[in-house]
């Protein structure tokens, strides 16, 4: 149980970290530069260039980290965690962040403002968007660390783990909204 619980979110750590890097490194240049579609912006302001790369650079950056720190974390836990060959970890990084740029774009084309909650979409599109990225960029990686049950556990305490890293930095003031 610890093995199944604690593997599925080491393995899934590159891709929770980057959203919340960006919203501490958000603002400038949004990256559909304004355009609109229907009247409606693409993506609107809360999706920036600088806020995907930075939040982008510390998924890899921490997925390196935790590739060195796998072996020794496993022993001390008596379980055997996962590492993060680079293709793996570009994939599950820039792929949390596609997936919450594609949620914005479904927002917008909804008529929801910037900011408007999307429960459901909120909690799980940057998930999909790292699975199916590292799906494409490590697939046998991805087939062999994100077994079943893994992904199980990722669909269930994802939204939990969301909501709660949600709620506190709207209370730290560092978000403008708790979700
Ligand atoms: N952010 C960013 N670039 C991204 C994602 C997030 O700069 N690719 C920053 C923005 O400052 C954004 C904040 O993080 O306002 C919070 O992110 P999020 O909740 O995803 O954006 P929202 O502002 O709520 O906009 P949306 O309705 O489009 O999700
Ligand atoms: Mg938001
Ligand atoms: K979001």
């Amino acid at each position: 149980m610890l093995e199944l619980i604690a593997g599925a979110l080491w393995a899934m750590l590159p891709a929770y970290v980057p959203n919340n890097a960006a919203v501490l490194a958000g603002g400038g240049r949004p990256i559909d530069g304004g355009r609109t579609m229907n009247g409606k912006r693409l993506l609107g302001d809360g999706k920036t260039w600088r806020g995907t790369a930075v939040g982008t650079a510390v998924g890899v950056a921490l997925a390196l980290l935790l590739d060195a720190a796998a072996p020794a974390a496993g022993d001390a836990l008596g379980i055997t965690l996962p590492g993060f060959p680079i293709n793996a970890a570009v994939g599950l990084a820039l792929g949390a962040m596609l997936g919450d740029i594609g949620a914005s774009f479904i927002k917008r084309r909804s008529g929801r403002e910037r900011g408007a909650a999307f429960p459901g979409l909120d909690q799980l599109d940057f998930v999909v968007g790292a699975l199916v990225l590292a799906l494409l960029f490590a697939p046998d990686w991805t087939l062999e660390t994100f077994t079943l049950g893994r992904v199980a556990v990722v669909a269930v305490v994802t939204p939990l783990l969301h909501v709660g890293t949600n709620v506190i930095a709207y209370w730290l003031g560092v978000k403008d909204e708790p979700w």
